[in-house]
Parts: structure tokens; sequence; C-alpha cells
């Protein structure tokens, strides 16, 4: 069976997860997903990177010791993982013990080759990003370049690794394999800064002791590994590297999903140890950008890091995992603001996905009892199917190239090609006009469609994939991914079940969307009694004219999804023309010779450019929108008190 292995970063215990830990974890579960769909067998590493001098700091400011710090940290990612469902295979910790005798055992081998030699750093350290830089490379001869912290002047004994030695090997793989690291810019930015000249590394530290020691073999036991050589291996000693290599199979990696802070670890020292190593290359480096919030950076002290629990737990944590691979391309920055994701569940999932289900599961019952078939689909449809066809066949690139937002895209294309047939079809005029199996033909197309978009959307959105699926009586699996996607077969006939809506609608912000620094007390003026109540006299009610008119004409309002164009006869000389957002509840077709109760006095308004002198009213609840209509017919133009 064909193996897939794919990685997250592990991440250091001295935060908590955010926002951007989420992202690469469920970029990499949406591609472990998808890797299963294809029949593959996948294997998708976690976890966390716990030594080092910066949690060392950490723990010591909490008065704790680093590994009670580290397992309680750790902990928590493992426990969010678990509740957002992430289906990772192993979460490693850097301070398990096999992934220690794991790393000491590639030192071991690297230094009897020879690329492991001793001498003395003199240099600058930055703690939080664990990194050594040159005078030349600082900010005002102090600052870190890549966080802005202040460094230290490091003077130590230290081994050096021969990252020198790895200049042309680096050059030459990154040459061979055009996607080894992704996106492009990246890949130019990492063969621009080995072209400048790789220096060694130094890949001990002895000035703190929380980390993995050297092998004994060295005999020097005041040294302990560098973080970053101890963090990498994590890749292969999850797989037993240094024990039993009970997975080593899955290596090389199809993936490692990094953010874009950490390339050049994980693009130059990773690949040089491998090499140093005698072990594959990678297949794949992928980096994404960076996630701000409301367009400012995060910063504990600002108050604005987002936090993922609460983003899932108020908007869905399906919807929230489609909102973030959706949102931004791959590998630049993005940012992460309510009304955009509130704008993502309300239009993409509801308006175009979820509505498409309810508008066939409606029509289905309304004409077929339920019944859908594909038989019919071919003699009317051909056009819409090669048109999905040519959408399909272009996905899988989009997938492998991690473009999972392109995916997303296209899939979307699919979806609209079923809402947009619906209404160049008319399904409720043909049925008028005893054309049943058109009617038939056209239900059966958008439930294949919308069989093959569940398919596709599982990898990113599962459950909602599984719900789909079952309303249109099949289960997403390797198999069924094969026959409906990559064989294009049609599903036989069903029963549709009928399912509440998918998405509802959001209707304002569900998180306090500025941090509340300090509460502010605000006094309120008392209010008079029928204030606070909200009662109003008769007189004031009576200032809304209210009438029974009769909807003579209803038109599509071009390039709106929700729009509906009334003509309504309230017994006035001329008939009063109103814009209704009832479109997604409503068929033109279905209001003609209806009665309902108009607004009749309100300001008239312009929207979309169309003039509505009036509305008409309507009482929505979570199974959708009524109109309010009289019990019985009556005469046009009649007051309602
Ligand atoms: O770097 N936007 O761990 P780390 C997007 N232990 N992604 C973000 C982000 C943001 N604002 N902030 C963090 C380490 N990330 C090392 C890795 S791997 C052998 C060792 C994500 O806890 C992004 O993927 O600092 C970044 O690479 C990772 O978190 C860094 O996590």
């Amino acid at each position: 069976m064909n193996k897939f292995y794919v990685t997250t970063p592990i991440y250091y215990v001295n935060d908590v997860p955010h926002i951007g830990h989420a992202y690469t974890t469920i970029i990499a579960d949406a591609l472990a997903n998808y890797a299963k769909l294809q029949g593959k067998e996948a294997f998708f590493l976690t976890g966390t990177d716990e030594h080092g001098q910066k949690i060392e700091e950490a723990a010591k400011k909490r008065d704790k010791s680093p590994a009670e710090y580290a397992d309680e940290i750790s902990s928590k990612f493992k426990e969010l993982w678990d509740e957002f469902e992430i289906g990772y295979d192993k979460f490693i910790r850097t301070t398990e013990e096999d992934h220690k005798h794991g790393v000491q055992l590639a030192f071991k081998k690297m230094y009897e080759k020879g690329d492991i030699y001793k001498g003395e750093y003199e240099g600058h350290y930055c703690v939080s990003c664990e990194t050594f830089f040159t005078e030349s490379q600082l900010v005002d001869k102090e600052f870190c370049p890549e966080c802005g912290k202040p460094t230290n002047l490091l003077k130590e004994e230290s081994y050096f690794f021969r990252l020198s030695k790895y200049e042309k090997p680096l050059l030459e793989w990154i040459e061979n394999n055009p996607k080894a690291i992704l996106p492009k810019s990246r890949r130019n930015e990492v063969v621009k800064f080995i072209e400048q000249g790789l220096e060694d590394l130094s890949i001990t530290r002895t000035s703190f002791s929380w980390g993995v020691k050297t092998p004994k073999e060295i005999n020097d036991s005041k040294h302990v590994v560098y973080v970053w050589l101890d963090a990498l291996m994590n890749y292969v000693t999850a797989l037993g590297y240094g024990k039993d290599n009970k997975n080593i199979s899955f290596w090389p990696a199809n993936y490692h999903i990094i953010g874009k802070d950490i390339l050049r670890f994980h693009a130059i020292f990773w690949p040089a140890f491998l090499m140093s190593l005698e072990l594959p290359m990678p297949l794949c480096i992928a980096a994404h950008g960076w996630w701000t919030r409301d367009g400012e950076k995060m910063s504990k002290s600002k108050g604005n890091v987002v936090k993922p629990k609460e983003v899932a737990d108020a908007y869905g944590l399906e919807n929230f995992r489609y909102f973030l691979l959706r949102e931004v391309p791959f590998g630049q920055d993005g940012d992460f603001a309510q009304k955009a994701l509130i704008g993502r569940i309300n239009n993409d999932l509801g308006n175009d996905l979820g509505n498409l289900l309810n508008r066939i599961i409606g029509m289905s019952h309304k004409y077929f009892d339920g019944n859908i078939e594909s038989s019919l689909v071919k003699t009317y449809f051909q056009n819409e199917l090669t048109q999905i066809k040519s959408i399909i066949n272009g996905l899988d690139d989009y997938m492998s190239e991690v473009q999972i937002n392109k995916y997303l895209e296209d899939v979307w294309k699919i979806i609209s090609i079923g809402n947009k047939i619906i209404e160049t079809t008319q399904p409720w005029t043909k049925m008028k006009n005893n054309e049943e199996d058109a009617v038939k033909a056209l239900l059966g197309l958008v439930a294949n469609l919308l069989a093959k978009v569940a398919l596709l959307v599982y990898p990113i959105m599962p459950k909602t994939a599984e719900k789909i699926a079952s309303t249109l009586s099949f289960e997403i699996n390797a198999q069924n991914f094969s026959k409906y996607i990559k064989n294009d077969e049609m599903l036989s006939g069903f029963v549709i079940e009928k399912t509440p809506p998918l998405f509802p609608k959001i209707e304002e912000p569900l998180l306090a969307s500025e941090p509340v620094l300090e509460p502010k007390i605000v006094v309120k003026p008392e209010k008079k009694e029928e204030e606070n109540l909200n009662v109003i006299t008769i007189d004031q009610f009576f200032q809304t004219q209210i009438k029974i008119g009769k909807i003579v004409d209803a038109q599509e309002v071009k390039d709106s999804k929700k729009l509906l164009l009334l003509q309504i006869d309230i017994a006035e000389e001329k008939t009063r023309q109103v814009v209704a957002g009832i479109k997604e509840y409503y068929s033109p077709s279905d209001l003609i010779g209806t009665q309902i109760c108009l607004v009749a006095n309100l300001k008239p308004a312009k929207l979309m450019g169309l003039t509505s002198e009036g509305m008409v009213l309507a009482a929505k609840d979570e199974n959708g929108l009524t109109l309010i209509r009289p019990q019985r017919e009556v005469k046009v133009g009649t007051k309602v008190s």
C-alpha cells in the first residue's frame, strides 16, 4: 500500500496553543484525511518540543521544574488536538526516552563520520528563538532580527556540525526537486540564503542542562544537544529511529508543514543532518504564512491572541477549519476577523452549500416523496457533468501543492453549478408543465454533485461531509472516493433524508472582538417603566399602516442570492414594487397570486438599484422563513389592525 507521512512542527511548551498552532495542525490533518481517502496508509505526527534554555527559564519563572512544566503544557496541546478530533497517529514528546536515544545515536553517527568537531562558540544567542546570530545579523548590534528581543553574548565550548560541507549538496537537492520547498517564493529565499555561504553550526550548549545529553561515547557530559538538532530529529525518532525502526518505512516524509518562521531550520539544517545520516530527503517542506488578528500582530501583552478553542466553541469547529483553510492562499499571511469568519459561514457554507442541499430535500419531497435517481441525469445535463469532471481533474494538483484554498474555491465552483442550474431549469415551472423527467434529472444531478462535494470537503470538514453523505444514503470512505470521484460513477436511487439546516445563520459576532483590558463601569440613566418594557401606545402602533396585498408578479433580482422583486396590488392606482429578501425560501412561481401583509407607509428605499415601496411581513425561526398571510382570501387593500 502507498505510504504517506505528514508532520506538524513540535510546539514549544512555553506557550498555550493559539490560532497559529491550530492552523498548522489542521492543514496537516486535512492532508492526512485526503491521503486516507486516496487509499493511502497515512501516518500523521505532531507533538511538543520540550527542551532548551527557553523552557528551562519559563519553568523557573513559575517556580516549577522543567519536567513538571513541560508535562503541564504538553498536555494542553494534546487535549486541544483531541478535542479538535485531530487524527494524529503519534503525539511525540522530546522528553521521551526513545526520542533521546535516537538523538544520541544520530549525534554519534555524525561524530563518527567526521561531521562534528569540537570548538568554541563566540556570538549572540536569542533564547526566545533558540537561534545563534552573528553580530552583523543583529538589529542595532543587540536585538534579534527575528523577534526583536535582546540577545545574549555567548562564549562557550561547543561542538559544531559541518554545515558548510553541505552547501553544494543542499543547492543540488533543491535544484533537482522543484517542489521540495513550497511555496516557490520561500524556495527562492532558501536558495539565496545558502548561496551567501553557510557557516558551521554550534550544536551543543554547556551553560544549562535541560536537554538531551551528548552520547556517552563522546565522553563530554557537560554538553547538552542544541534544541533544534534535538527537535528536528523527532521526525524520524517518532518512526522508531534509534530504537526498533517500527514505522521507518514511512520515511521520507511527504510533507513537513511548518510556519515561515522556522523555514531555515527545516529547509537547511534538517536536510543537512539527514545527508550526514545518509537518510533520504523529505519530499516537501511547506511553509505557511502568519496569522494576525484584526490586522494586528497577536501578542499576550496586547491580550489579542486568538484562542482556537474559544473560536471553535462559538462558531463550530468545522466552520472554523473551513475558514482557516479557505481564507488564505497557502504561504501568505492571514488575518482573523470575526466579520470574515461570519461571511464565510453565512455565504459559502450556508447560502451556497447548505441551501443547495435544502433545496433538493425540499423539492424531492414535494414532488417525488423524496425519491432521487440518477438514470436521467446524462440525458438532460451532460454539459454540467462535463464541467464538474473537468473541475475535479484539477483538484489533486492543488491538494498536492497544499493550495487548499484553491482546492476549496474549485469545489465551490461545483456547488455553484448546482445552484445555477436550479435557477435556470426552474423546476417549479417544469412541474406545472408536466415535465417531470426534467425535474427528476435535475434532482439527480444535484444529488450526485453534492455527493462528490461531500467526498471532496471531507478532508477539511469530516463531520459535515458525513452528514451530507448520510442524507444522500452513502458513506464516506476510500472505496466511494474512488467510485464517485476517480471513476465518476453515479449514485444508485435512494430516498433523501430530511435534515435540519447544516449551517444556521450567524447574525452577529459571537466573541468579544476587543480584549477587555479594564472593565468599564457604565452608569445607565434610569428609564421610565414604559421605556424599560419597550411598550408603545395604540397610536404609535397605528402609525404603521399594514395592508393586505396580492403578489401579482415576482422576479429574481439579477446577481442577488437573496432578493426577489415583487409587484403587489394593494388596491391603489399602481401596484407597489417591493424588493424582499426571501429568495432563499420562495421561488417566484410559488408567490404569484398569494396574499400577504404589506407595511404600506414605509419610506421608499433602494436595494441593488431597485426602488422598494414597502415591506412584506414574515417570521423566521430555525426552520426557515415564512410569509405572514391571511387565513382566507381578503379584499386587497384591507387594513390590518
Ligand atoms: O518553533 N501564525 O515551536 P513554536 C501562524 N518548537 N502560525 C503560527 C503563528 C502565527 N501567528 N504562531 C505560531 C517551534 N505558529 C519549534 C518547532 S519543529 C522541529 C520545532 C505556528 O511553538 C507555526 O507553524 O514556536 C510555527 O512554525 C509554529 O507554530 C511554531 O511553534
